[in-house]
């Protein structure tokens, strides 16, 4: 009998609604000041696929939790991934006028207030973590442990890192290891940190563990594939971001390395090892396998 077909849009919809409600919930409480309390809103509910979330929260529908607080790490791990952006598109960044088919959050407001917003939610979201952690004191040592997986993804030897890596590639040669090396940092650090994040909370054991690192370093490594591919031939009013500004400004890219062609195949290969490390799980993993394949698939 042929297996029912996993319904990935239904699955998204419903999950990225729960993300959005709880993002709303914990946006409207801090006691910020008006304009800074705007600005973090403005950029974390301008749109978004919530993707990081959605592995967290499929990593644990995967492990067969059903952890209490999920959402709270799904949260922490949006609000992260939103402060990551504004820094990226401030002028002394990217320098970027468009994001989330919107106006960047230095744009809206001024630079000053986009440093500011990122910077509270970068601390909100590791409050919003120590709070649900706090709210169960029996529970401290795994919450320890995720608020350490996500602090290692997000900073110097992880995400902040890897834009400091390729911030310094700009304009110069870089071979395929050192493209590799800056992505797994600046992208595919926190996207690992998620799966992981979401399997510790449903205690997960090694072995579950050791299966989707693998799951997740391929799944990060083929979503900036992917990224890199949709910056020379994706849609822009479908993106919310303007294409070819990768090739612009000379930045090495898997295209620009590879060509396009091998690019996409060497994506598809990263999801069908994705896949295979998936294969000690039962259909609970049906989720991240959709995800999987919808990362090379996506033209946003
Ligand atoms: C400034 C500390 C600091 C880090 C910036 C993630 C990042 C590091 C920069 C983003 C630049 C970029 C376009 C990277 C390529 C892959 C990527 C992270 C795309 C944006 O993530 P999506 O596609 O965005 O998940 P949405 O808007 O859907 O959440």
């Amino acid at each position: 009998m042929n297996r029912p077909e996993f319904d990935l849009k239904a699955y998204l919809l419903e999950r990225r609604e729960k993300v959005n409600n709880q993002l709303d919930r914990i946006l409207s409480q801090p006691a910020a000041p008006p304009r800074l309390a705007d600005a973090m809103r403005y950029s974390v509910t301008a749109g978004g696929k919530r993707l990081r979330p959605i592995l967290c929260i499929a990593a644990c529908d995967a492990v067969g939790g059903a952890a209490d607080d999920i959402l709270a790490v799904a949260c922490a791990l949006e609000m992260i991934h939103s402060y990551s952006l504004i820094h990226d598109d401030l002028p002394a960044m990217d320098d970027d006028a468009i994001r989330r088919g919107k106006p960047t959050c230095h744009v809206a407001f001024d630079e000053a207030t986009a440093i500011l917003a990122g910077d509270a939610l970068l601390t909100l979201a590791f409050q919003t973590l120590s709070g649900a952690g706090a709210a169960k004191p029996s529970n401290a040592a795994m919450w320890l442990r995720v608020i350490d997986v996500i602090a290692e993804a997000a900073g110097g030897s992880g995400m902040v890192g890897g834009q400091l890596l390729d911030m310094t590639a700009e304009g110069q040669p870089v071979d395929l290891p050192q493209l590799e090396r800056m992505q797994r940092m600046k992208t595919g650090a926190l996207i690992q940190a998620s799966v992981q994040a979401g399997a510790l909370m449903a205690n997960a054991d090694s072995e579950q563990i050791d299966h989707l690192a693998v799951y997740a370093a391929n799944v990060g490594q083929a979503f900036q594939i992917a990224d890199d591919v949709l910056n020379v031939e994706g849609d822009p009013s479908r993106l919310g971001k303007a294409v070819g500004s990768d090739a612009e400004r000379s930045k090495s890219t898997y295209p620009s390395l590879l060509g396009l062609e091998a690019s996409k195949i060497l994506a598809r290969e990263k999801i069908d090892q994705a896949l295979n490390a998936l294969t000690i799980f039962d259909n609970r993993a049906e989720p991240l396998r959709a995800i999987a394949r919808y990362v090379i698939d996506r033209r946003r």
